[in-house]
């Protein structure tokens, strides 16, 4: 099917952008943020995403495709190999490249720290937006020379300053973003704000909240997936084990008496019942899947490769 809308303005602009930089500079937090909705998980430790997260942006003017990606990091195991390909893959294929950093990192080394490992994964031809974010945690009289040092170190159409967390600044980054995207019709209709099914988001939602309440490698051992999700109900049904890499890590999840796992559950289910606006039943599983960060298998089957 083509779309054909002959009340679009002439010079409709439509393309992807890949929101890339290295871990915990604010992606997910900015691609909510754009999107008015949680679509992203955010957490306060780095690594959290491990899959390019879509949301699509409809204006009248244009559609902007917004891909959140993984940090981007030098891989240590398997998984973190995959997460890079992720992103390395969504900043080739971009049509406009908002590369993020963190301002409260602002030191020479830890610039180009941030700025060089999208640089190089990205093709020369593709524009690159820079925003530096958290600038609700910088004095304004400190910000001038980042801005500056920033200028001369990539080839930016623009540099803005934002505060993802605050809503500010996004204005005038999307504009910015908008008029480097390609002229064009939508790719797609404009109610249409991503393409995961709704699985991906709950399983997201639960890991999440791992990633909130447990500590050192729990979180990185831990994978998620919906095994059940059926309605018809008084409440949706929805099922979802809880992997871990160990046995030893499976009583932490669980808890005295199961109390971790039942806290856990409480808040999932909360979340999850915003995200899809209907009433939940909740259930979760902790099963053990030995190494499975390191395994190729694993990481398919749990749809991560
Ligand atoms: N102060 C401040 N914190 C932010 C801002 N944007 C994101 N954060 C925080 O930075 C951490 C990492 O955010 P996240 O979006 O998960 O980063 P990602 O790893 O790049 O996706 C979280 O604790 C966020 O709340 C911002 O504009 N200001
Ligand atoms: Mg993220």
């Amino acid at each position: 099917m083509t779309l054909v809308d002959n009340n679009l303005p002439d010079h409709h602009r439509c393309g992807y952008v890949a929101i890339a930089g290295v871990p915990n500079v604010g992606k997910s937090t900015l691609l909510n943020a754009l999107m008015g909705m949680k679509l992203s998980i955010i957490t306060p430790r780095p690594q959290s995403t491990r899959r390019n997260v879509l949301g699509i942006l409809t204006e009248d003017s244009y559609q902007a495709i917004l891909m959140d990606t993984p940090g981007l990091l030098d891989p240590a195991y398997r998984l973190q190999s995959a997460m890079r390909a992720q992103a390395v893959n969504a900043i080739r294929g971009c049509d406009v490249l908002l590369l993020m950093l963190d301002a409260t990192r602002r030191k020479e080394r830890d610039l180009d720290l941030q700025i060089d490992p999208a640089i190089e994964a990205a093709d020369e031809a593709v524009p690159v937006v820079l925003a530096i974010n958290k600038v609700d945690r910088v004095p304004k009289e400190e910000l001038l020379p980042v801005l500056e040092q920033c200028g001369g170190r990539g080839r930016f159409s623009a540099i803005v300053p934002i505060s993802a967390l605050r809503h500010d600044g996004l204005e005038a980054l999307l504009g910015e973003v908008a008029d480097l995207l390609p002229e064009g019709p939508p790719h797609y209709p404009p109610d249409v704000i991503t393409e995961h099914p709704e699985r991906f988001f709950v399983a997201e939602l639960v890991r999440e909240v791992v990633f909130h309440r447990f500590r050192k490698e729990i979180p990185y051992a831990t994978a998620t997936r919906v095994e059940e999700f059926r309605r018809g109900g008084k409440k949706t049904f929805i099922n979802v084990t809880i992997f871990v890499e160990r046995q030893s890590q499976k009583p932490i999840l669980l808890g005295k008496g199961g109390r971790s796992l039942r806290q856990v559950g409480e808040i999932a289910r909360a979340s999850i019942e915003e995200f899809l606006g209907e009433e939940v039943y909740l259930e979760l599983w902790v099963k053990v899947r030995e190494h499975w960060r390191h395994r190729e298998g694993h990481l398919r089957d749990l749809d991560l490769l």
